[in-house]
């Protein structure tokens, strides 16, 4: 008997495929369409590994399952391509970032290629590549026409090792979300997409995407950070009633207020403390505060720092003068940079009172008591009724917070506001290996954007990598320039984009893949968009995944996209683990994908990926696993090698022959409904290879005797179900069964509802209660029919003679219970 060799077959079809297109997009628009992504790799000189392999074969059951439903299906894979990593291995080993890019996404595409993907290579899209990053120039451009691309000077968070800056983002704890550094701030000039436009529709827009985790949903509400309250403008009358607005979310506690904090950074604090006692104290206050990151000044372990400014601003409703100071816990880039103090109603307000003695003014108490400030030992921060609140006293302090709030709209002196955690995204980077910024600096015209027929901006070549500067500004070809639009000597624009511009729109170029206009065509995109599953890790919840929301809703504002969020549904599978840790070569516990798929083949190794758990959770690598894909496909092989002759036979079902017969069509049609379901409502390929297996141990008790036909169907059938997780080995089993053409090519098969009507139910007899027989009786049976079949039995006969029957209760697919004395 022809033994299963994975190694031989697989190499076999891939090639077939190749050869006849299969994997070429449809573009049938009678289908559905259906878009099914995975995160596309960074091609890292590392290749593929598990966490890698996991996605494919999750990607490709989607899309091979809904091919073979109907759908045009796109289905495609690309290389995240720009990055630091690229630009470190051309310093440390002297070459082009380019050619070690190119080397690691060819061998990359190689590996995928090996496990048998149904991509359409076609469509490739390589982000580091000319005939893409124009486009991503060209998108630059866009945004900066939209008025959604600006460059400013900012404090900004910089990473000394890549010694380039950071997004906000990118910021992880403190630390360079790439190499664990500990960020610092720097002052740059620099560029910014203004995310922060589209805060509130980032937001709503979470609503309508009820198929992503709940947990990235609140990841990014919690990054968007929304928080409702006030915008209170206090005057400063020493700077000829200069005014500093303040936010808060506690309008109700504007009478308490007994002091106001700027941030040291804020731009009045020169001016208010100019000539006072204090000056030289806060000047070296505010370079000391430069040194410590956020994190650090607002963690509650940190100790609170302050300096009274000397100076005094005027509250707006009561008119006193309350001190101003300056503290380390007040941010610049957050709010307005200046808060109130309500110490009696603020713990961090009470701790900077107590610690520098200022007053504490009591203006909410509970409901059924009073609250004296003398004896406050924290401050108060429930609800409770105003007091101390001129009109508004006596109020309660919810209702306050309405109408204060729109009280100072009235008087012109703040009103209600919205704020949003987002900062906008800080875009610049000073490296080499990233879409060049398409901007030209002229003396005469100032800022000057690339004309897009001159794009792409190409990296040039003549460049040097030491590790000590934007290679950009070592090539003499590129930094001089004309201006485009006076035609004098300019300086081009040295920085390069945040490579998370790139994959901001990846998914959109593989709608039009191959234009050379426009990045994409509306109605391609149109055709194609949003992606039905995108599938993909936790780690880009808020980075890759909130850029990409919000460049679906700036092109869908410009009109070059009907949709406005891009991702129906989101999958983020788990992580591959290996005895319980994570995969990774300090802990010396990797498992190569090529290694497994040279020993058994990809489709063991895709079985065995996608039986171990739900796609979603941890799995656990496990070599008796893997051995045991490799068993059962082993096992699926026999079964049809072992009954090759039965397909060149004309044989039909005959499902009404014998009871075998009708059991396996009925085992047969459940499992062709529940695999059906499996995949196509829930992503749980596990419990859909677990029924498939069932059925294998169905096909092989069947009985010579009962009907061929049916046993043929079976086994076709069964085939066919497993096409989509293991592609090569059905395709050739298929071809074992005198089949035309690719198994890939056929229609899934449709479960029928009859065959799943069950012709006899078994019920238990019980005697008083306890369980005696078990019999099958017909499940149209009603219930005297039941009874009688029960009470004949021989063995209730037996137990019941000499007895009399009291009473028999029935109860129809379930039990007889017969009552005896
Ligand atoms: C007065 C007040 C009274 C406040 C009270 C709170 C309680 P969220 O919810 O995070 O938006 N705040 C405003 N801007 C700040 C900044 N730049 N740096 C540090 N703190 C700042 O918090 C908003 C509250 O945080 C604001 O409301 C303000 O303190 C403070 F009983 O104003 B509150
Ligand atoms: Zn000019």
């Amino acid at each position: 008997m022809k033994e299963y060799k994975a190694n031989e077959i697989e190499a076999k079809w891939q090639k077939y495929w190749e050869q006849i297109g299969i994997h070429q997009t449809e573009e049938d628009l009678k289908k559905p369409k259906y878009y099914t992504l995975e995160q596309f790799p960074y091609p890292s000189g590392e290749g593929l590994h598990m966490g890698h392999m996991r996605v494919y074969s999750i990607g490709d059951v989607i899309a091979r399952f809904r091919k073979m439903n109907g759908y045009r299906v796109l289905h495609v894979m690309g290389a995240d391509a720009f990055g630091l990593p690229a630009e470190n291995a051309a310093i440390s080993r002297g070459i082009n970032p380019r050619e070690w890019t190119i080397n690691n996404m060819e061998r990359i595409r190689s590996e995928q290629k090996l496990i048998g993907a149904s991509y359409d290579w076609d469509r490739y899209v390589g982000t580091c590549l000319p005939d893409y990053y124009q486009f991503t120039q060209w998108l630059f451009l866009l945004l900066y026409e939209r008025g959604l691309a600006y460059r400013k000077k900012a404090s900004v968070n910089w990473c000394p090792t890549c010694s380039t800056v950071l997004a906000n983002e990118q910021v992880e704890d403190g630390k360079c979300w790439r190499c664990d550094t500990e960020v610092t701030k720097k002052e740059l000039e620099q560029w910014f997409l203004r995310i922060t436009d589209y805060a509130e529709r980032l937001l709503e827009g979470l609503e309508q995407l009820p198929k992503w985790p709940d947990k990235v949903k609140a990841m990014q509400r919690n990054w968007i950070g929304k928080s409702e309250g006030a915008h209170v403008t206090f005057t400063i009358p020493e700077l000829e009633n200069e005014q500093v607005t303040v936010f808060t979310t506690r309008p109700d506690t504007l009478y308490g207020v007994t002091y106001m904090v700027l941030a040291p950074e804020h731009p009045l604090v020169p001016q208010l403390i100019k000539g006072k006692e204090t000056e030289s104290d806060i000047l070296a206050f505010i370079e000391q505060m430069k040194k410590q990151t956020d994190i650090e000044r607002t963690s509650t372990d940190t100790e609170k720092i302050g300096w009274f400014t000397g100076a005094y601003a005027k509250h707006p409703l009561t008119e006193k003068l309350v001190p101003i100071w300056v503290a380390n816990y007040v941010l610049m880039d957050y709010g307005t940079g200046a808060v109130m103090g309500v110490p009696a109603h603020d713990e961090r307000d009470f701790e900077f009172a107590k610690k520098y003695e200022l007053p504490i003014q009591v203006v909410i108490r509970p409901e059924n008591d009073e609250l004296d400030e003398k004896n406050l030992s924290k401050a108060f921060v429930e609800d409770g009724i105003l007091v101390n609140s001129g009109a508004f006293s006596g109020m309660p302090n919810r209702q306050g917070l309405q109408t204060i709030a729109n009280y100072l709209a009235d008087m012109k002196k703040g009103g209600p506001t919205v704020n949003y955690r987002l900062r906008d995204w800080l875009i610049s980077r000073q490296r080499y290996w990233g879409a060049p910024i398409p901007m030209i600096y002229c003396e005469s015209c100032g800022v000057v954007p690339v004309p897009k027929e001159d794009l792409p901006v190409i990296l040039p070549e003549d460049v040097v990598f030491d590790g000590k500067r934007n290679p950009l500004t070592t090539s003499e070809s590129f930094a001089q320039t004309t201006c485009p639009s006076c035609g004098k000597t300019a300086q081009r624009e040295t920085d390069t984009m945040d490579t998370f511009i790139d994959s901001s729109w990846y998914f959109l170029r593989y709608t039009d893949a191959k234009n050379s206009k426009i990045p994409f065509a509306k109605e391609n995109a149109d055709g194609w968009m949003p992606v039905d599953e995108y599938i993909g890790g936790i780690e880009h919840a808020v980075l890759h995944l909130l850029y990409s929301r919000f460049f679906t809703k700036v092109l869908y504002d410009a009109g070059m996209l009907s949709v406005d969020e891009p991702f129906t549904s989101l999958l983020t599978q788990g992580m591959v683990l290996k005895d319980g840790a994570k995969m990774s070569k300090s802990k010396g516990n990797v498992v190569s994908p090529l290694e497994i798929i040279e020993k058994y083949g990809a489709d063991t190794a895709r079985l065995f990926i996608l039986f171990a758990a739900p796609p979603d959770r941890d799995l656990d690598w496990n070599d008796a696993g893997v051995e045991g894909s490799y068993r059962f496909l082993s096992r699926v092989w026999r079964l049809i090698v072992q009954n090759k002759d039965l397909f060149h036979q004309e044989l039909k079902p005959n499902g009404q022959s014998d009871k075998e017969a009708k059991e396996l069509r009925r085992l047969l049609h459940q499992t062709i409904k529940k695999v059906t379901h499996e995949i196509g409502e829930r992503n749980h390929f596990n419990t859909a290879i677990s029924s498939i297996m069932e059925l294998v141990n169905g096909l092989y008790s069947y009985p010579e005797q009962a009907d061929r036909g049916t046993f043929k169907e079976g086994l076709e059938t069964l085939v066919i179900l497993l096409a989509p997780f293991v592609p090569h080995i059905t395709e050739e089993l298929w071809e074992m069964m005198d089949k035309e053409g690719s198994i890939h090519l056929v229609s899934w098969p449709i479960h029928d509802p009859a065959a799943l009507v069950q012709d006899e139910v078994e019920i238990v007899v019980q005697i008083n209660g306890k369980v005696k027989e078990k019999l099958m009786v017909p499940t149209k049976a009603d219930r005297a029919e039941i009874e009688k079949l029960a009470l004949s039995q021989e063995k209730v006969q037996q137990l019941i003679a000499n007895k009399t029957v009291r009473k028999v209760i029935v109860v129809p697919g379930r039990l007889v219970n017969i009552v005896v004395g």
